[in-house]
């Protein structure tokens, strides 16, 4: 998390205490804030020393004292006094699904409750059923979420983790000693959550690598630091370094990128030639009696290291690249997001890997906000700034009324015609493709709401996405929604919101399915929020034949950059250019519409 984040997480966190005594628009104005902090380019320690906080968005004097307070103290003094009022872990309790920052106050002016364990015991023993507002109905509501609020408290979004671990990386980099860096881990598999963040350096000087970075400046605590590895804390995340010799980098690349269960196949794999892999390299053994007990004979490392020895048996024949393994073991290189033992190594066996998709093959973006709803910015803005960033074509497709938007912000059928003549004069006066374009909302029936059907024929594109009702399966409602005669595009199709909500329950094939016969797109929403879908949906919708579209959902420019987190779910999807309409030129994505 960079400080960014850990600014605009306590800014998130003031909101909801005021939220909680019932304080009027101000949380609105705090989360706005901090959402545009944690977007803002700029380290908030820079701009805070140049006395240009404001110059981010949304954020006022009031805010950017509050701003300059936390880059100076690591605290924000409001905040503390709330807490001191109100002493309950907000951020822990609030990750209950239904339990709002209002409840959390509630729950602990009637039962005192604090924490999790306070609500698990308080609604076991029956206790919440008696607070007035609440029933036994909810009681068993929040008793239930309870177990997905714990688990969520303990991995890390990906989109918190990547630039954690790209500073590691960096970081590590710019010490002499190191000769190569790169993360590992299911961090280099781009899971949706981390557990932790896994850095491996090769160098032939481990003891200056392990102090340097004990005494990195992100580090608030060192966990452990021994030989050869070491593990320290950055914004409650722990973050994990192994030092190995260069020479081995590749082999233990390979080895602590897993999954386990990906390296145990390749092991299996391994054995059926005769060869040995671990993470000092690839061995040939077939000259080793017991090649899992032999004594090494080619270790780097120094003779009391005997639990490293054992494994260096038989003859070396990769280790330096982690390309080297997977050619040792007779295999092509297989992409990190494809390692997790899900017929990955049968596929590389057989030539049938796919052809991944790579963010360069994106061409645009079909699902953006602009001012017109609850975006920042507008549509000339957005437009210039998509063009910047290399896109051929870009739908604007800002929210219709009903759920899904903040306020009455959601455009009727008279101002969507305003609305849409203005995209297309845009249009007219650009270099790339504008679409205009709307998201409305799937109802709990898998009806298309808010705008009547010959308001969405005059457009090029329609987004339906759920907002509402993210409970239970919703197979048949997605299917409706997709058979409905105007959408083209299924918006993030769960509705889940990472370490927040689940979202609902799909069966990707069978959506999948329908949306091929249909010819709608199925979203892979890109915001590091919701990855919707997720990797493994992707995977069976695809081979259901639907299309899929990398969306970033944009609500302003710096949004687009959220792209790659998209590409990478769809690549853990195994997803080709080919299966991805806004991989294709624009003439084929007309086509698609019906343009
Ligand atoms: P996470 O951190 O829970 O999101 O998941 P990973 O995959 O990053 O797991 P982690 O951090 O425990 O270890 C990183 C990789 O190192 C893991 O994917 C495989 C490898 N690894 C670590 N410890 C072991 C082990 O005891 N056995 C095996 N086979 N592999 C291990
Ligand atoms: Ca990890
Ligand atoms: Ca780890
Ligand atoms: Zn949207």
């Amino acid at each position: 998390m960079s400080r960014n984040d850990a600014v605009a997480d306590e800014l998130e966190t003031l909101a909801d205490f005021l939220e909680a005594r019932g304080v009027a628009y101000k949380p609105q104005t705090y989360r706005t804030a901090a959402a545009n902090v944690r977007d803002y380019p700029e380290d908030v320690k820079s701009l805070a020393e140049r006395d240009a906080l404001g110059d981010i968005e949304g954020v006022g004097d009031a805010i950017a004292a509050k701003i300059a307070e936390f880059v100076e103290t690591g605290d924000i003094e409001a905040l503390e006094s709330e807490r001191a009022d109100l002493p309950v872990e907000m951020a822990a309790l609030t990750r209950v699904e239904g339990v709002g920052p209002k409840t959390v106050k509630q729950l602990y002016d009637a039962l005192g409750i604090q924490d999790l364990d306070d609500l698990e015991a308080a609604a076991e023993n029956e206790e919440i059923r008696e607070v007035k507002g609440f029933g036994p109905k909810t009681e068993s509501n929040i008793a239930e979420k309870i177990p997905f609020a714990r688990q969520s408290g303990q991995r890390e979004r990906l989109g918190d983790a990547r630039p954690l671990g790209a500073d590691g990386v960096e970081f590590l980099r710019s010490l002499d000693a190191v000769e190569r860096v790169d993360v590992a881990g299911s961090l280099r598999r781009w899971k949706p959550t981390i557990g932790d963040v896994d850095l491996l350096a090769a160098s032939a000087d481990d003891e200056a690598v392990i102090d340097a970075f004990a005494g990195w400046e992100r580090a608030e605590e060192v966990i452990e630091a021994g030989t050869n590895k070491a593990s320290v804390r950055v914004n409650g995340v722990r973050v994990d370094v192994r030092v190995v010799d260069p020479s081995e980098f590749g082999a233990a690349l390979q080895y602590f990128t897993g999954s386990r269960e990906h390296n145990i196949r390749l092991r299996t794999h391994a054995v059926g030639m005769e060869r040995k892999v671990n993470e000092y390299g690839v061995f040939d053994v077939s000259d080793v009696e017991d090649p899992d007990s032999g004594e090494g004979t080619n270790g780097s490392r120094t003779p009391s290291d005997s639990s490293d020895g054992r494994q260096r048996v038989g003859e070396r024949v990769a280790g330096e690249t982690e390309a080297g393994v997977y050619d040792a073991l007779g295999l092509p290189h297989i992409e990190p997001e494809l390692r997790e033992d899900t017929g990955e190594i049968d596929a590389a066996k057989s030539g049938a890997l796919p052809n991944l998709l790579e963010e360069a093959d994106v061409r645009g973006d079909l699902h953006t906000h602009t001012e017109r709803s609850d975006g920042e910015n507008t549509v000339e803005e957005l437009v210039a700034a998509a063009e910047s960033f290399g896109h051929d074509y870009l739908a604007v497709t800002d929210h219709g009324e009903g759920p899904g938007v903040f306020g009455d912000s959601g455009l009727d059928a008279d101002a969507l015609d305003d609305h849409r003549e203005h995209i297309r004069e845009v249009d007219a006066d650009s270099d790339i493709d504008v679409f205009a374009g709307i998201e409305t909302n799937i109802d709990a029936d898998g009806n298309v709401e808010s705008l009547p059907d010959s308001a969405l024929a005059k457009l090029d594109i329609v987004v339906a996405s759920p907002h509402s009702a993210l409970e239970g399966d919703a197979t048949e409602r997605l299917i409706r929604a997709i058979e409905h005669e105007h959408v083209e595009v299924l918006g993030h199709p769960t509705g889940r919101l990472i370490n927040q909500r689940p979202g609902v329950d799909v069966d990707a094939e069978r959506v999948g399915n329908a949306a091929a016969d249909a010819g709608v797109a199925l979203e892979v929403n890109a915001n590091p929020a919701r990855l919707d879908l997720a990797g493994e949906q992707v995977r069976a919708a695809i081979d259901a034949g639907a299309t899929v579209v990398v969306n970033t959902d944009a609500h302003s420019p710096a949004e687009f950059e959220h792209l790659t987190y998209g590409v990478h779910t769809a690549r853990r999807g195994w997803a080709e250019p080919d299966s991805v309409l806004n991989a294709w030129d624009v003439g084929a994505v007309r086509e698609f519409l019906g343009l």
